[in-house]
C-alpha cells in the first residue's frame, strides 16, 4: 500500500497539462484509430486482446481500440484517479467518485481499491458495451481479463491504465450479477476540455474555523450550483483546505455535497 501511495504521489507530481500533446492527431476524424506510430510493443499486446468480447470495435492488428479509447502505457499517464468500491449497510454498492470527467487525450491511471466485503470489478466501456457484457455475465459469471477492466477480491487493489482518444459519454461499472442494479455504475464524460470553466465560484467571508472537526462557518452569497440563497452556513473542509483559510478572510469558493455533507471543494 505504501508503494502504491508513493507511486500515486509521483504520478501527481509529474502530471502534465492534460491536452498538451493533443495536436498530433488533429487531422484525423473522430473515431479514426491512431496508427502504428509509437506502438513499439506489438508482440506483448496481441494475446491480451485475442479474445475481444466487444466484436466490431476491435482492430485487425489485435489492438482493441474501442470507442472509449485504448489501453494506455505507463509512460503516457497524465493523471491518476483513485477509485474505491464498497457496500453500505443499506445494501447499496458504491463507486467513489460517482462520476468521472476526463479531457480527450488524457491517459488515466485508475488506481482501484476494493474496500468492500464482496468481490467487485471496474469495467469501462460504452453504455451499450456494458449492457451487452452485463447480459453475458447474467448468464454466466465469468472473470474477464481485458485491459479495460480489473476484478478485485475484498481488500484488493489494482489498476487500469487507459487512453481516452474519443470524446463522448461512457460508463464505468461493476458487471458482476446484481451489482450494477445495486448502484455500481457512473458516467465518464470525455470532453475536448475539462469542464473546470463551468464551475461557478461563490463569494463568502470566513466567520469561524474549527480545524479539529474539519468545519468552517462561512457567511456566503448565493450558491448557484446548489441553488441556495445567501446565508451563513457550516461547511466541511479537509485539512489542506482549512490550512489555507483564516477567520475574517474574504474568499471565492465552490461548495458541493461530498458524502451527503456540504463541503468546500475549491477556494481562491
Ligand atoms: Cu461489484
Amino acid at each position: 500500500m505504501k508503494n502504491l501511495l508513493l507511486t500515486t504521489a509521483i504520478a501527481f507530481a509529474f502530471t502534465a497539462p492534460a491536452y498538451a500533446s493533443g495536436s498530433h492527431d488533429g487531422g484525423h476524424d473522430k473515431v479514426k484509430v491512431e496508427e502504428a506510430d509509437g506502438h513499439g510493443d506489438h508482440g506483448g499486446h496481441g494475446d491480451e486482446n485475442a479474445e475481444d468480447a466487444h466484436g466490431g470495435e476491435g482492430h485487425a492488428d489485435g489492438h482493441a481500440v474501442m470507442m472509449i479509447g485504448k489501453p494506455g502505457k505507463e509512460a503516457d499517464v497524465t493523471r491518476t484517479i483513485e477509485v474505491t468500491m464498497s457496500e453500505n449497510d443499506d445494501g447499496e454498492m458504491l463507486f467513489e467518485p460517482t462520476s468521472l470527467d476526463i479531457a480527450k487525450g488524457e491517459t488515466i491511471r485508475f488506481s482501484i481499491t476494493n474496500k468492500g466485503e464482496l468481490e467487485h470489478e471496474f469495467v469501462i466501456d460504452t453504455l451499450a458495451g456494458n449492457a451487452e457484457h452485463k447480459e453475458m455475465m447474467a448468464k454466466m459469471d465469468m472473470e474477464h481479463d481485458d485491459p479495460n477492466s480489473v476484478r478485485l477480491d475484498e481488500g484488493g487493489s489494482g489498476e487500469v491504465i487507459w487512453s481516452f482518444v474519443n470524446e463522448g459519454t461512457f460508463e464505468f461499472a461493476c458487471l458482476i450479477p446484481g451489482h450494477y442494479e445495486s448502484g455500481m455504475h457512473g458516467p465518464i464524460t470525455v470532453s475536448e476540455k475539462m469542464a473546470q470553466a463551468d464551475v461557478e465560484y461563490s463569494t463568502g467571508k470566513i466567520k469561524k474555523i474549527n480545524a479539529k472537526s474539519g468545519k468552517v462557518t462561512i457567511v456566503h452569497g448565493p450558491l448557484l450550483s446548489l441553488d441556495m440563497p445567501a446565508m451563513t452556513m457550516v461547511f466541511r473542509a479537509d485539512e489542506a483546505m482549512i490550512a489555507k483559510m483564516s477567520e475574517g478572510q474574504n474568499i471565492e469558493f465552490v461548495a458541493d455535497r461530498v458524502k451527503g455533507k456540504l463541503t468546500v471543494t475549491e477556494m481562491k
